[in-house]
């Protein structure tokens, strides 16, 4: 017995030539940001601890919120508290993905000479770490973990909020935002009730995020910090030291890559073949199949199943996504017409039943496929049996 042979090509220089003039011309939208979820919020410290859990800075309403505080609590001021989330999938891909963050923080505080409580500093840090190590989902003093890695600001903007978080209400002037030193996200000018502030940045290729950490560092109006010779005025955290976060949320653009190429092969006469590819991005994708050359009608998923002794050909895939396009290798399907009854080998039943059908004058035997049953298909049959398919 003989197992059957499998092919794959390289792709011709002039096809691959059409196939990228053809994808150029088919460019589409946007690569959109998809959501990610955050889930198992824990911080160090939650002011009010049962009434301002840090999961509800993830339970998509913008009238409840984490609040931090030190005025009430600790005799001593610390520089820092954290936020930290588990993402509901990894994030990141094969390529290079962008990563968004969103903070949504504010409100009204009448007391201790009011003020408001938009974030005044912050800074956002990214882990590859199990899930197992962090985001507790405690309230108070929750398992931050190791090996955070700070997340580098490529674009941040900060913006007015309504109460709904709704950006740019119009009219007033938004707060701007700098970049520090240290990585620190500090908001400056004019302190709205509400804001959002929103953080770009682009993780590496390869790398997969598990979590997110936000930071919040004093910067603005305590008197402890003044030393940093930051702003003392616009938003931040009330000088009583509050500030409520309402929403965070974490988007990501995933390039497209193609993560599993199609594989050639060889098919029986009667028998059917199946190519596949497998895509990584964010999507949606646009599949189309392409044998010698020519989109095949009606193929647009990421598999193709092919049958039939005309299906011989080189095929390939052309994929197209927001986050880009990628073209497949070009593999061959072959028929073996002398794997005549397809069980998959070539041997003396092939013969048999080849030579069967040839007697009975059936249009099996037309291996030719001139619609005659005649000696040159028993020439072409002994051919391609002697060849081995
Ligand atoms: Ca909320
Ligand atoms: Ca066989
Ligand atoms: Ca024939």
């Amino acid at each position: 017995m003989r197992g059957l042979r499998t092919g794959r090509v390289s792709a011709g220089v002039a096809a691959g030539a059409a196939m990228l003039a053809w994808t150029a011309g088919s460019a589409m939208g946007q690569c959109a940001s998809v959501p990610v979820g955050l889930e198992n919020a824990t911080a160090t410290y939650t002011q009010g601890c049962y009434l301002f859990a840090p999961s509800w800075a993830i339970d998509g309403k913008p009238g409840t919120g984490w609040a931090l505080g030190r005025c009430y609590v600790k005799p001593e001021p610390t520089l820092t508290e954290s936020l930290v989330f588990h993402t509901s999938r990894d994030v990141g891909g094969v390529n290079a993905t962008q990563v968004t963050v969103r903070l949504f923080s504010g409100g009204a505080w009448a007391g201790e000479g009011g003020g408001n409580l938009t974030i005044g500093r912050f800074r956002l840090w990214v882990t590859s770490e199990d899930r197992g190590t962090f985001a507790d989902g405690k309230r108070l003093a929750g398992l931050m973990g190791d090996g955070w890695r700070l997340l580098d600001v490529e674009d941040v903007k900060a913006v007015r909020a309504t109460q709904a978080g709704a950006e740019n209400p119009a009219p007033g002037e938004n707060p701007s935002v700098s970049v520090m030193e240290d990585g620190s996200v500090l908001m400056v000018g004019p302190n709205p009730e509400y804001s959002v502030c929103t953080v770009t940045s682009t993780l590496a290729a390869g790398e997969v995020v598990t979590g997110l950490k936000v930071e919040f560092i004093d910067g603005n109006g305590l008197s402890f910090l003044s030393a940093d010779g930051l702003p003392t005025g616009g938003p931040g955290r009330h000088t009583n030291g509050n500030m409520m976060l309402r929403e965070v949320t974490l988007g990501e653009s995933r390039r497209a890559s193609m993560t599993q190429q199609p594989e050639g092969g060889t098919m029986c006469p009667r028998g059917s073949f199946t190519l596949a590819v497998q895509m990584d991005g964010s999507g949606p994708f646009t599949y189309q199949w392409r044998r010698n050359n020519a989109a095949i009608a009606g193929s647009n998923s990421p598999t193709l199943t092919v049958s039939g002794a005309d299906a011989a050909g080189a095929y390939r895939c052309i994929v197209l996504s927001p986050c880009g396009n990628k073209v497949s290798d070009e593999v061959v399907v072959q028929v073996c017409m002398s794997d005549f009854n397809c069980d998959g080998f070539l041997d003396f039943f092939d013969y048999q039943e080849f030579v069967d059908a040839f007697d009975r004058g059936d249009e099996l035997a037309d291996v030719n496929m001139d619609e005659f049953v005649d000696f040159f298909d028993f020439l072409d049959f002994s051919a391609a049996f002697d060849a081995g398919c």
